[in-house]
């Protein structure tokens, strides 16, 4: 599915942008039931849903209300809807994944980022493997976009080439931050290339791209799902910060006992207690959730 010069892409800017992946049918079922689930999220004062490790399943910006939803994660729509399981099981997406980590390639975790107008959640810049280390580095971040995505409604942002390394620390101290220090921080600011295009585009990211996204400064929203894949082969060196009903289901191909390891040090984050990563990142919840 993937041209030469799309995996070249890939293999030398950490990511390549595929222009209309996504059926008009599936994106529309997913939109519908994110939409329900905002309208859902109204009724609610504080995180709620169960999820497979007792965190919540749906997090909310701290000043969230009826009048004003900010619901700003789902962990893992895939446990709780079809539409989500039809788009990141297979199909288009998955064919890509394939050209690019396959045959053989494995589900990992998923989740929705939310940015509706208004809020003010932004992504600090990390790199995604440091929340989920493996024996290797077949392991991609696929988004989905579920809305136009430009620089005014806070897309993500990726600093080019930054898969090839260092691989950086995500700890303050003995904290685990899920941040890289504010000295490179402020090199991806300046540096950072736009994740922009259309509903139904996607993403494939390498899991050492160091990425992040400021907040929705427009009237639109702007929502993005967001999910880990690993060739077959490539085994968690912990178990998932976010793990789903489904974390090592085989997508394509088929699975193998043997691992394949790389070389090289890496530093394993800690799970942090609140609901989602933004509590790690220093941004407040809602009052159950513990930063
Ligand atoms: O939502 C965004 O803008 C960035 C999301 C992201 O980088 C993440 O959740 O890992």
């Amino acid at each position: 599915m993937l041209t030469e010069e799309q995996k070249n892409i890939y293999s030398k800017d950490g990511y390549v942008i595929l222009p209309s992946v996504i059926p008009q049918n599936n994106l529309l079922a997913m939109v519908n039931d994110l939409n329900q689930w905002i309208e859902e999220s109204k009724s609610q004062k504080n995180n709620y849903g169960e999820t497979k490790n007792g965190k919540s399943r749906f997090d909310l910006e701290e000043g969230h209300s009826a009048n004003n939803p900010k619901l700003r994660r789902v962990a893992n729509p895939t446990d709780i809807s079809e539409a989500y399981r039809n788009v990141l099981f297979e199909g288009p997406a998955i064919d890509a994944i394939v050209d690019l980590i396959g045959p053989d390639v494995k589900f990992h975790h998923c989740k929705l980022n939310i940015k509706l107008p208004g809020m003010k959640t932004r992504v600090d810049y990390h790199q995604d493997q440091p929340f989920d280390m493996h024996t290797n580095d077949d392991h991609l971040t696929l988004l989905v976009l579920l809305d136009d995505m430009n620089e005014e409604n806070g897309c993500l942002k990726i600093l080019k080439g930054s898969h090839i390394g260092p691989r950086y620390s995500h700890y303050e101290g003995d904290e685990f931050v899920g941040k890289v220090s504010e000295k490179i921080q402020e090199i991806c600011r300046r540096d950072a290339s736009n994740i922009e295009g259309r509903a139904g585009d996607i993403c494939l990211m390498s899991t050492w791209c160091l990425h992040g996204g400021t907040a929705n400064l427009s009237s639109k929203p702007r929502r993005m799902l967001i999910c880990d894949y690993t060739s077959a082969d490539n085994f968690p060196l912990m178990p998932p910060i976010v793990p789903a009903d489904e974390t090592g289901r085989i997508v394509a191909g088929k699975a193998t006992r043997k691992i394949r390891f790389r070389e090289g040090i890496l530093e394993l984050p800690k799970h942090y207690k609140s609901d989602s990563f933004f509590g790690a990142q220093g941004q407040k919840g809602t009052v159950k959730d513990s930063m």
